[in-house]
Order: C-alpha cells, then structure tokens, then sequence
C-alpha cells in the first residue's frame, strides 16, 4: 500500500478514537439551541456538521489545520523558483494534518501524474454535446462519465467490508484529483480553442500541468493556477458543494457521484458561479459607461443601480465571513506583486473601496466585504483568460482537494447516513398552538 494512504489511515484510526471517548464521556452534552427563524433561514448559524479538513472563523477567514492564508502561503513547500504554495501540499495537510516536505509533495505530485489518464469514451461522451453548453455541465457530465471507473462502487457492488470503504474512497479521490484538469482543460479547449488539445506535461507539477493543458505557458500564470487552487479548495463544511458531496455521499454514493452532486451546487450563482458574474457585471459596467477605468463615483452609481433592479452585487457578501475574505487579501497581494498598473485589477480594488459602504448603508447585508470571487476573474483576464463562463471550472477542480479529502475522513471515520428532521409549516403551527 502507498506510504500516504498509510499515513492516512493511521491519522483516521487516531482521530476515530478520541472521537468515540469524547462521544463516550460528552455525547449528550448540549452545543446550541435552534431557533425557528434558523430552520426557515438556510440554517445560518447553526452547528449541525463535522467537516475536518478546514474551519472558517467570521473575522479571520479559513484555517486548515490552524493555519490561515498567508500562514499557508509561507509554509507550504513552493515550486522550484515559485513563491506560492503547490496545491498537492494543502491536500496532504488535509490529509495527514501537517505540513509535508519537499519530498512528500513531491512524491503525492508523481501519485497522481501516474493516475492521471483518462480514457476517451469519457472524452466521446463530453463531444456529445452541444460546445455552447455551460462549461460546468459539459464538466460534471465529464465527471458523471468516469465514474464508470469507481473502484468504490465496484469493490461495493461485489460486497465488500466496511473498514475497507475509506481505501476505495480514497483510490477514487486520487484517480479523480489526478484526472479532473485533463477534463477541465478538455472544456476549456473544445469550447473556446477550437478542439485542439495540448498534451499533459509529466514533469509539471499538478497545477502547473493545468495550466499547461489550458494552453497558458506562462510561468506566472502557473504561479497564479498554484495559488488559486490552493486558496479555493475548501471553506469548512457548511457551504452548497462541501455539505452536498458529504450530503450525496453520506449514502454511500461513490466519490465521483458526490463530488458531481457538489459541483452541480457551485455552479450556482449565489455560490461558485459568482466569479464569472462578477466579471460579466464589471464588463457591462464599462461597456454601459463607455471607460475602462470608472471612477469610484460612476461605480457607486452603477452599483446603486444594480440594487434597484433588485439584483445581488456579486462577490460581495458572505453566509459566514464578516469581514474582508483573505483569499481576496491573496489575490490583492498577487495582483499587486504581478500586475499593478492593469486597469480591470485597478478596477476591482476600486470596486473594493466603494461597495462595502454602499451595501451597509442598506442595514440589512451582514458582510458588505469581498469574497474569493471578487477578485479571481480580474486576475485570469490579465493572462488572457477573458471565457468568464469557464471561471467556476477552474474553482470546482480546486474545490476537490477539500471535498474529496472530507469524504475520505467521512468514510475513514465510518461517519453515517444525514438525514436531519424536517417539519411543514403546519406542524410549526400545531407546535406554538396556532391552530
Ligand atoms: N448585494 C446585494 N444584496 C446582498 C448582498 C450583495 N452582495 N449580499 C447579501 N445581500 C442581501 C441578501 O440578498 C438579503 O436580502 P433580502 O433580505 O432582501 O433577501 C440580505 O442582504 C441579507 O443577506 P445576508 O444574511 O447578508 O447574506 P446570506 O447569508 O443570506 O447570503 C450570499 C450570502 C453570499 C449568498 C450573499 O451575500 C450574496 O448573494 N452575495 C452575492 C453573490 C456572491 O458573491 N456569492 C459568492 C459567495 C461565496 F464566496 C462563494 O460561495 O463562492
């Protein structure tokens, strides 16, 4: 067995004890009380999920492992002459709770280089449909296709252990996290580059080699792919594509059913697909004002008007986060570092100075602060990458480092099936004696 997954097991056996003396000693502890607005209002607020790959503090945005943004940002191990982290090393944080070496990064870089082959009916299946299709469904429909390779779902369908499922979750974690950038890249290419493929390069690292396959060869462009699939990766449990692959696969789903299940809830607009609207609003804004540069007066006045058609600013605003995002805060400093005289990057931190007052004159928004999606478009369109449509690919195969790396604890911990009560309004009505 790979040295990882031995690795693995050993954290999950370890973390699988303490679990079941705290249930021991303080199952029936009390951790909070539910309201019924929470029951009506998307839960907000209310613990009701373990999720131990990362947690979001409302001030101090996401840690993994304790470890914030810019702490990651310096300690994980770099490509040779990069300065962001590589995304494989945040993944093995998530899976063995501590910082890797250079060489364990690079050995989990060689794990799924070697997984990395996908075969072509997944390729033919994706072909069938029409390129204008959304570049998420022509990507979940290229996921849906390989599952027809879970080594889960087979080893499930010939009977196998329970202790065995978190080995099979995890094989179908890495094949999949091995093969999704050819699958995204395949989007990308077909969609917008006239269907002519670039071939995997084996000496890249594995956001390198995605960005490579993409068709951009620039070196701070995969500088910038090392650090946008690292900030994106996961948000604790809570968020639509995390709490829905755990949701799906709680039922013993397979990991390509669940991560699919997650990344049909990202390409919502209120969550991933907010990236590529919030381009497609910056470049309406320029188009309507007839600049490239608005000042922060005409911004205001165009996010006024946004308001009054009833529309969401998007990028802005948060379930959790009460503050600026850090991974707005990274992007910011890259763009700085990178490119800071670009006038869409100039843009957005403009954008940054006049919406937050704007939206908490509102009274009503309880993070008027940026997310990761205000800034992430600005970035990619300064490479090159104008395909807004295409942003939240980008963000879903970043997204499978953390949702696959939770399923593997899920299985690893024997964690059962959801299923939370519900109520209709009818039976609320009985309960306060209202009827
Ligand atoms: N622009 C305008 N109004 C906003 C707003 C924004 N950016 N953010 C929140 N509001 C409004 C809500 O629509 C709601 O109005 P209502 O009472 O009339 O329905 C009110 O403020 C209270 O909402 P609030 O409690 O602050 O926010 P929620 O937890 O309900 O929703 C999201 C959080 C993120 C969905 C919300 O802020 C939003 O729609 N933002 C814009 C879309 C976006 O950027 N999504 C990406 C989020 C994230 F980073 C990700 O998952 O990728």
């Amino acid at each position: 067995m790979e040295e990882f997954k031995v690795k693995f097991k050993e954290q999950a056996d370890k973390l699988g004890a303490e679990i079941k003396t705290l249930l021991q000693e303080h199952g029936n502890t009390v951790i909070g009380e539910t309201t019924l607005a929470q029951i009506y209002q998307g839960m907000r607020g209310m613990t009701a999920l373990v999720t131990e790959t990362s947690l979001l503090d409302a001030q101090d945005g996401i840690r993994f492992k304790r470890r914030s943004i810019p702490e990651l940002r310096e300690q994980l191990p770099k490509a040779k002459g990069g300065s962001e982290p590589l995304p494989e090393a945040l993944f093995y944080l998530m899976m063995i709770g501590e910082i890797p070496t250079e060489e364990d990064v690079e050995n989990l870089s060689a794990i799924l280089q070697r997984r990395s082959h996908v075969p072509t009916y997944v390729f033919d299946t994706m072909k069938a449909l029409p390129k204008d299709t959304h570049p998420m469904t022509q990507f979940v429909v290229g996921v849906m296709a390989l599952q027809a390779e879970s080594v889960f779902a087979k080893r499930y369908a010939e009977g196998f252990s329970k202790k065995e499922y978190w080995e099979a979750t995890l094989e179908d974690t890495l094949n999949l996290i091995a093969r999704l950038p050819h699958i995204a890249a395949f989007v990308y290419r077909r969609k917008y580059k006239g269907g002519k493929a670039v071939q995997p390069d084996g000496m890249l690292d594995w956001a390198a080699n995605f960005a490579h396959m993409l068709g951009y060869d620039n070196e701070e462009f995969k500088e910038l792919m090392r650090l946008y699939m690292v900030i994106h990766a996961d948000h604790e449990g809570g968020n639509v594509s995390a709490h829905a692959t755990h949701l799906v696969g709680s039922a013993l789903s397979d990991p390509y059913l669940s991560y699919a299940a997650g990344m049909n809830g990202l390409a919502g607009p209120l969550h991933g697909l907010a990236n590529q609207e919030v381009i497609k609003w910056i470049f309406e804004m320029q188009k309507e004002l007839n600049t490239e540069a608005p000042t922060a007066e005409q911004i205001g006045e165009y996010v006024k008007k946004t308001l009054g058609e009833g529309k969401v600013v998007p990028g802005y605003g948060h379930a959790v986060l009460r503050q600026t995002d850090p991974r707005f805060t990274a992007q910011m400093e890259f763009g700085k570092k990178h490119m800071p005289d670009d006038p869409l990057v100039n843009t957005v931190w403009r954008i940054y100075e006049t919406v937050p007052g704007i939206l908490q004159a509102l009274g009503k928004v309880k993070n008027p602060w940026p997310n990761v999606d205000a800034h992430s478009g600005a970035l990619l369109v300064h490479y090159g990458m104008k395909e807004y449509e295409y942003y939240t690919v980008l963000f879903a195969v970043s997204r499978a480092l953390g949702v696959l790396s939770s399923l593997c604890w899920d299985r690893a911990l024997g964690m059962p099936l959801e299923r939370p009560k519900s109520v209709t309004t009818a039976a609320v009505k009985r309960w306060l004696n209202k009827e």
